[in-house]
């Protein structure tokens, strides 16, 4: 075994008060495109880049547009949570792990059956009126054609944090406790270039900060181990 790998698991066999903090890159293993790979949807051709679409403004402005990238890009069919997903919960079930922070809208965590999941860019599986707040089943923002509107006229949009709208309060404040008290912070298959979210490594106080992913991050410098592995893969010895 790679003696990166040997350190983390020594790191979790040891602790019980485990934080893993994540992003897209954990859920390429699953078959859903991150952002920023060779293969991600930044790559990928679309009229306009994955930024400027998944935007408030935009959404507000072309909503029928917002929906075909939706459909097409952010809703995969048949995705299965991978080692990752499944080892991170089992963690949690053992007592050792005390949160998944993630950037991810998936619900894959959730799926392997974590229950301690905070959603900082919320959740695809999730769907509420723009106008009146009533909430639907996602089955009508991830199903079918044109823009879903409610009873009231408002538009029915994903509960996901869209760029240029703020983070929840209430789990960014939750996050932010788990990370400033966790004794092992795992970060694992995100690029650390979307603020807020990557700042939050910041509020760790300890001495065993591990970063899991396949690029350089701006954070490889800061973190106390760092391993360019598939996540999936690494965590599958754990
Ligand atoms: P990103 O910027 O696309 O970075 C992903 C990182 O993961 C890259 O640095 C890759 O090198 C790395 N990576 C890819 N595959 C693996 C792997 N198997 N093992 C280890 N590392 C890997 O994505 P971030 O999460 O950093 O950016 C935040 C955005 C992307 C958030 O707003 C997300 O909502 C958004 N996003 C989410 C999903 C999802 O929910 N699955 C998919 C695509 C984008």
């Amino acid at each position: 075994m790679d003696s990166g790998i040997q350190q983390l698991k020594k790191w979790v066999e040891e602790s019980n008060n485990i934080v893993f903090f994540g992003g897209a890159g954990v859920s390429t293993e699953s078959g859903i495109p991150d952002f920023r790979s060779v293969d991600g949807l930044y790559s990928q051709k679309w009229r306009y880049p994955p930024e400027t679409i998944l935007s408030r403004s935009f959404f507000d402005r072309d909503p029928e547009e917002y929906y075909r990238f939706h459909r097409e890009k952010l809703v995969i069919e048949n995705v299965k949570p991978n080692s990752a997903h499944i080892r991170l919960a089992q963690l949690e079930r053992e007592g050792k792990l005390n949160a998944v922070v993630t950037q991810n809208i998936d619900g894959l965590h959730q799926a392997a059956g974590s229950k301690n999941v905070l959603e900082l860019h919320g959740s695809i599986l999730r769907a509420y009126c723009s106008k009146c707040r009533k909430i639907y089943p996602a089955e009508l923002i991830n199903h079918g054609n044109g823009v879903p509107r409610c009873g009231c006229g408002g538009v029915i949009r994903p509960d996901i944090v869209l760029y240029e709208e703020p983070l929840d309060e209430s789990v960014l404040t939750a996050a932010i406790d788990c990370i400033r008290k966790a004794d092992v912070l795992i970060v694992g298959g995100t690029s650390l270039n979307v603020y807020p979210a990557a700042g939050l490594i910041n509020y760790y106080k300890g001495n065993k900060l591990a970063l899991v992913n396949l690029s350089e991050t701006p954070f490889d410098s800061y973190a106390d181990l760092v391993i360019h592995e598939k996540i999936g893969q690494v965590f599958s010895q754990l």
